[in-house]
C-alpha cells in the first residue's frame, strides 16, 4: 500500500483525496489500447489493456477491461467498458430493466455511427448523415479504478447542455464552468451550484443542426464537470456504461422519446391530480385542516386534493395518528366530507421507522420480524436519526419489502378503518438522516438537537441490541473497497462532505448483498416503487397519485415530483421553472411542480399573487408552506385569490386538453411542458430562455419574472393568440416588452397552427369538469392550418374499457373533427371558436348544411368567429367557413 502511493505521488503526482485533481495530471494517464477487435454485424467487441505506466490517482488503475458496443436501434448505441477479470456493480435490472440489446441492427442503418482509434483506445459517436462529432474521448485517457472512474469528451465552445440534474442551476447549464454532483441529499434550501435530492445522469445537447442525448447508466457517487471545450465524468464506481442517443436534426423531441425507450415512459395518474392542491407543514390539528377545505371553498377557489405533512402523525411516526390533535374518529369524517364531494386527500409517509425496541409499535416490530431493516457491515440494523428521534431504514431491496409495505398500508390507509388516502406523498427518501458524524451514538444526538415535536416521549435506551445472532452479509468482492471515503471525493454539499453526512452510512448493506455506496442514489426511486405497489394493492385497478423527493433515472415510470424545500423568494419562483423541465422535459418524470409560494420562510401578496398563476401551469399544482411560515392559501389575499381564479380558471379549461398531452407522453415519452427552443429548434436566441415555456404543446406561458408588473418575453417568428382575448400576435423573433400585467394576470399565448380543445368552464372540483360541455378553439398557423386532438378516458382506471380518440384538423377554412368516440362523456361541443378571421363570413356550413344565422357571431376587433353547435360529443363534425 504504502510502495504504491510512494511511486504514484513521485512520478505521477497522485492527487490528495479531497483536492481536486490537476487536469494534466489525469491527462497523464496512459489510456488503453485496443486489441482483439471483433465486429458481428451491429455488436463490436474488445479487448482493452492498460498503455502504459499505471497513474494510479485515485487507486490502481485496473489493467485490463473490456469493451462491448451494441447498435440497440438504429437511433441508440450502448457503449460498456467494464473490469475483464472481475464483476463490478452495476444499477440493478430489478430497479431500472434495460431494454434488450439482443437484436442489434446493421450499422449502416443507423442514425449515429460508432468510431476509435487503438492506440491509444479512444471513441467518438458521430452523426451518420454529416459526420458530426457528438461525443469524442480523443484528447482524454480513460481512467478506470476500482472507485475512480473518468471519462472526458470534448464540446463545441458554448455549447447548449441541458440535464445531469437534480439541481437548481440554470436549465441551460453554464458550458464553461460548472461541477454537477450526483449523490442524493437532504438539500433544505435547494441550494443552486450543489447536489440535490435525485439524479439523473443524462444530457441533451442542442445545436442549430440538430439535438441528441447522452445517458451514463450509472448510480454511484459523481462529478460532471463542465469546463470550456469539455465535458468530463469522475464516478465513484460502478461501470461506464453509456446510451448515446441520435434524437434528431430537426426535432428535439426525438431525443425525449429515445430516452423514454431506455428508462420507461410517464406513469399515467388520474385526472384527478390535475387539479389544485393544498398543503402545510404546521397545521396543528384536525380543526386546521377542515377549516382549510371551507375556506377554498367560501373563497370559490378549487380545491381538489388536501394534503397533510407529518403534523398528523404521534410523535411522527409513520403509520400513525396522534391521538388528540388528529383523532382518527375527525380524520375520517374529514376523508368522508371530501370524498362525498370528489374532493381527495393525501398524507405523507417517510421511509424511516422509528426504532422502538421496547414498545410496542407495529410498523417496527413487524418490520423486525421480517428482517428487512438496512443492516450494518456487522448485520445489526442501521441506526439514523430523523422526525420520529432514532430510527431504522426499510431496505427496499429486501425479498420480503412489498409485502411489509403493502401490508402496512393496507393497515393503515385502511378505507373501512383507517385514513383512506387518495394518493401518495413520499419524503425523506436520500435517505435522510439529522445525524451529524460520526453517527455512532444517535440516541444522544437525537437527545442534543431536542428534535420536534415536543409531544416526543424522549428517545429509547441507548444500547439495546439488535440482530445480534445474525451473521455479517458483506459481499467478499466489495470488501476491498473503502466504502466510507473513497479517495476521489465527489463535490457532496452535505456538511463535512463526507458520503455518509446527513443519511445512512454508505458502508450498510442491503439483503442481496449491494452496499449503500453503490445503490444509496436509488434510495428514493426504490422506496416509490414499493409505494406504488403498495397503493395499487389498496384499490386494485386504479391509478393513484404518487409524489416523492428523491429521484433517479427511472422514476417517473412510477410516480411524480416535488422540487424540495425552498424559500418564498423571487428567486426560486423564477428557479422553479428551470426545475419543472428539467424532470418533465429531459429526464421523464413529468408529474412535476415546486412548492407554490415558497416553502420556507414567509411569503408576499405579491409573490404568492404570481405563484399562483405561474404553478398553474406546472404539471403538478400544490401549495406548500413551512411549519414556521405565515399561512399562505391563496384565500389569505384579495389579490391571491383573484389570482388563483383566474389562473385555474384557464388550467381547469386547459385540463383535457393536458391530460391529452400525459396521455401521449405515457405511450410515447413526448414532454408535456418545454422550452422554447423544442419546438423553434433553429432559432438561437431560444436556447438560453430561462422563464418561458410551452404547457403542452400550443400553449406558451411567460409569466412575470420579478416583483412589479413588467416583463420581456421573448416571441418567435410565429403567430400567436392572447388566449383571454383570442387575439393575434404576430411574433418578429424579437423580445416584446409587457407593462403593467397587473398581479392577477399571467401572459399566455396560443401557438398558431394549433386546435385546443377547452372545457366551455372551469369549475370547483374536477369531477364537475368531467360534466362540462366542450368547445374546440382554431387558432391557425402562418400557413393558415392547425391541427390538435382529445384523449378522453375514464380518469381512474389502468385499463380502459372505452375511450374517445379524435383528431381536430383545420385546412382550407374546414374544422374536421373525427376520431373514435368510446367514452360516454354526456357532455356537448357547445361551440367553435376560428381565430384571425379576416372579414365576417358570408356562410358556415355544419355537415355541409349552413348554419343559422343566430348561431354565429363575430367580433370585428378580435377576429374571432364563434359558431354554436350545441350537439351531444359523440361523434365527429364538419365547419367550414365560407
Ligand atoms: C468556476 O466556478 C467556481 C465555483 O463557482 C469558482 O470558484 C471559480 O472561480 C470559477 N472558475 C473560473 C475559471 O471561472
Ligand atoms: C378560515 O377563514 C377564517 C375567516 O376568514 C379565518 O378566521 C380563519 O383563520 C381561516 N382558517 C384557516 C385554517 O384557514
Ligand atoms: C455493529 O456495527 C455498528 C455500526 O458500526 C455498531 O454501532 C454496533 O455496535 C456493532 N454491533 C456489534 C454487535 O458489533
Ligand atoms: C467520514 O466518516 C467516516 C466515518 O465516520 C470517518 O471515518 C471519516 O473520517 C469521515 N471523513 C470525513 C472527510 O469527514
Ligand atoms: C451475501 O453474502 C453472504 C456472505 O458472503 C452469503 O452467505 C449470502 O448468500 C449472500 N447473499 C446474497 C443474497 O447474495
Ligand atoms: C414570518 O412571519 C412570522 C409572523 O409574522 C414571524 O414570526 C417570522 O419570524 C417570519 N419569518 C421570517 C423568516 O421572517
Ligand atoms: C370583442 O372582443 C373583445 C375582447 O374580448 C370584447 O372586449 C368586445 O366586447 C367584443 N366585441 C363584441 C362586439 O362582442
Ligand atoms: C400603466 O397604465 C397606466 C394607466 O392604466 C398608464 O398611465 C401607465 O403609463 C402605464 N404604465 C406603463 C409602464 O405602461
Ligand atoms: C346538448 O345538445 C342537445 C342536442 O342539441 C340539447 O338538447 C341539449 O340541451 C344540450 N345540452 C346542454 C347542456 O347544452
Ligand atoms: C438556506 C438556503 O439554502 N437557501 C438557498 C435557497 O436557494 C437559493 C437559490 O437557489 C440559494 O441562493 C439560497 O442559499
Amino acid at each position: 500500500m504504502l510502495a504504491r502511493v510512494l511511486f504514484g505521488s513521485l512520478l505521477l503526482g497522485r492527487v490528495l483525496a479531497g483536492t481536486t485533481p490537476d487536469p494534466a495530471v489525469l491527462d497523464a494517464c496512459p489510456g488503453y489500447t485496443a486489441s482483439n477487435v471483433k465486429v458481428n454485424g451491429g455488436t463490436l467487441t474488445a479487448s482493452l489493456k492498460l498503455a502504459g505506466e499505471a497513474c494510479n490517482v485515485y487507486g490502481t488503475d485496473i489493467p485490463s477491461l473490456s469493451l462491448e458496443v451494441v447498435y440497440e436501434t438504429t437511433t441508440r448505441i450502448h457503449v460498456k467498458i467494464t473490469d475483464a477479470s472481475s464483476a463490478r456493480y452495476e444499477v440493478p435490472e430489478s430497479v431500472l430493466p434495460r431494454p434488450s440489446s439482443a437484436h442489434p441492427v446493421n450499422p449502416k442503418t443507423a442514425a449515429i455511427k460508432f468510431s476509435y482509434t487503438t492506440s491509444p483506445f479512444s471513441f467518438a459517436i458521430q452523426r451518420t448523415s454529416n459526420n458530426e462529432v457528438l461525443f469524442s474521448t480523443a484528447s482524454h485517457p480513460i481512467i478506470f479504478e476500482p472507485q475512480y472512474l473518468r471519462v472526458k469528451t470534448n464540446l463545441a465552445a458554448n455549447a447548449n447542455i441541458y440535464g445531469l440534474g437534480e439541481h437548481t442551476n440554470d436549465f441551460r447549464l453554464n458550458p464553461d464552468n460548472t461541477t454537477l454532483t450526483l449523490w442524493s441529499r437532504d438539500a433544505y434550501g435547494v441550494p443552486t451550484g450543489s447536489n440535490l435530492y435525485g439524479n439523473h445522469p443524462v444530457y441533451f445537447e442542442h445545436r442549430s443542426t440538430g439535438t441528441h442525448a447522452v445517458l451514463l447508466l450509472n448510480s454511484n457517487g459523481m462529478d460532471i464537470k463542465l469546463t470550456k471545450g469539455a465535458l468530463e465524468y469522475n464516478v465513484i464506481g460502478g461501470i461506464l456504461d453509456f446510451y448515446f442517443l441520435a434524437g434528431s436534426q430537426t426535432d428535439p423531441t426525438q431525443a425525449a422519446k429515445q430516452y423514454a425507450e431506455i428508462v420507461g415512459t410517464p406513469a399515467e395518474v388520474p385526472y384527478w391530480s390535475f387539479g389544485f392542491h393544498q398543503c402545510r407543514f404546521g397545521y396543528n390539528n384536525y380543526i386546521d385542516v377542515a377549516d382549510v377545505i371551507s375556506n377554498y371553498s367560501a373563497a370559490k377557489i378549487p380545491l381538489e386534493t388536501m394534503w397533510t405533512d407529518i403534523d398528523y402523525m404521534d410523535r411522527r411516526r409513520i403509520f400513525t395518528l396522534e391521538p388528540d390533535y388528529f383523532p382518527l374518529k375527525k380524520m375520517r369524517e374529514i376523508v368522508e366530507y371530501l370524498h362525498g364531494q370528489t374532493q381527495r386527500f393525501i398524507v405523507m409517509t417517510d421511509p424511516a421507522v422509528a426504532y422502538t425496541p421496547d414498545e410496542n409499535y407495529g410498523p417496527y416490530d413487524r418490520g423486525t420480524a421480517d428482517d428487512i431493516w438496512l443492516k450494518n457491515a456487522n448485520g445489526s440494523a442501521h441506526l439514523g436519526l430523523v422526525w420520529p428521534g432514532v430510527t431504522v431504514y426499510p431496505d427496499w431491496f429486501s425479498p420480503k419489502i412489498q409485502d411489509y409495505w403493502n401490508n402496512e398500508f393496507e393497515l393503515f390507509y385502511n378505507p373501512e378503518a383507517g385514513l383512506d388516502i387518495d394518493g401518495a406523498w413520499i419524503d425523506m427518501n436520500e435517505p435522510s438522516s439529522f445525524c451529524d458524524l460520526p453517527c455512532d451514538n444517535p440516541f444522544e444526538q437525537a437527545k442534543k438537537q431536542a428534535l420536534p415535536p415536543p409531544r416526543s416521549t424522549g428517545p429509547p435506551p441507548p444500547d439495546a441490541p439488535l440482530f445480534v445472532n445474525t451473521p455479517p452479509v458483506r459481499g467478499r468482492s466489495l470488501a476491498k473497497r473503502d466504502l466510507l471515503t473513497p479517495e476521489y471525493s465527489i463535490n457532496n454539499a452535505a456538511p463535512g462532505g463526507n458520503l455518509s453526512s446527513k443519511t445512512a452510512y454508505t458502508d450498510t448493506v442491503h439483503a442481496n448483498n449491494l452496499t449503500e455506496y453503490d445503490t444509496h442514489n436509488l434510495y428514493g426511486t426504490m422506496m416509490s416503487v414499493a409505494t406504488h405497489n403498495a397503493m395499487a394493492a389498496r384499490r386494485p385497478g386504479l391509478r393513484t397519485l404518487i409524489i416523492t423527493r428523491s429521484t433517479f433515472a427511472g422514476a417517473g415510470k412510477h410516480v411524480g415530483k416535488w422540487l424540495g424545500d425552498n424559500f418564498s423568494t423571487w428567486d426560486h419562483y423564477r428557479r422553479s421553472i428551470a426545475g419543472m423541465l428539467g424532470m418533465a422535459t429531459i429526464y421523464q418524470v413529468p408529474m412535476v411542480g415546486a412548492d407554490i409560494c415558497g416553502y420556507a420562510d414567509n411569503t408576499t401578496e405579491h409573490l404568492c399573487s404570481r405563484w399562483a398563476m405561474l404553478g398553474a401551469f406546472y404539471p403538478f399544482m400544490r401549495n406548500v408552506h413551512g411549519d414556521t411560515s405565515i399561512s399562505q392559501e391563496f384565500f389569505r389575499w384579495a389579490l391571491t385569490t383573484t389570482a388563483a381564479q383566474n389562473a385555474l380558471d384557464i388550467r381547469y379549461r386547459l385540463l383535457d386538453y393536458f391530460y391529452t398531452a400525459f396521455h401521449k407522453a405515457s405511450l410515447q415519452g413526448t414532454p408535456v411542458v418545454s422550452p422554447l427552443w423544442f419546438k423553434y429548434p433553429k432559432d438561437t436566441a431560444t436556447y438560453a430562455l430561462e422563464h418561458q415555456w410551452l404547457f403542452g404543446d400550443s400553449v406558451l406561458v411567460s409569466p412575470v419574472a420579478e416583483e412589479g408588473t413588467s416583463v420581456s418575453i421573448y416571441l418567435p417568428r410565429d403567430i400567436f393568440y392572447d388566449f383571454l382575448t383570442l387575439a393575434p400576435i404576430q411574433g418578429h423573433g424579437a423580445f416584446v416588452q409587457l407593462n403593467n400585467v397587473s398581479y392577477t394576470e399571467i401572459p399566455v399565448y396560443i401557438k398558431g397552427g394549433s386546435v385546443l380543445p377547452l372545457r366551455a368552464k372551469s369549475t370547483m372540483t374536477t369531477s364537475e369538469l368531467r360534466e362540462t360541455d366542450f368547445e374546440f378553439v382554431v387558432a391557425p398557423g402562418t400557413d393558415g392550418s392547425a391541427s390538435g386532438s382529445l384523449y378522453i378516458d375514464d380518469g381512474v382506471s389502468v385499463t380502459q374499457k372505452a375511450t374517445t380518440e379524435v383528431s381536430l384538423n383545420y385546412k382550407f377554412n374546414t374544422l374536421t373533427v373525427t376520431g373514435h368516440f368510446g367514452c360516454k362523456t354526456g357532455v356537448n361541443t357547445s361551440r367553435v371558436r376560428f381565430l384571425n378571421v379576416g372579414k365576417a363570413p358570408l356562410t358556415v356550413l355544419l355537415n355541409g348544411l349552413p348554419v343559422k344565422k343566430q348561431s354565429i357571431s363575430y367580433n370585428k376587433s378580435t377576429k374571432v368567429l364563434d359558431v354554436t353547435i350545441g350537439q351531444p360529443f359523440t361523434h365527429g363534425f364538419i365547419v367550414t367557413v365560407l
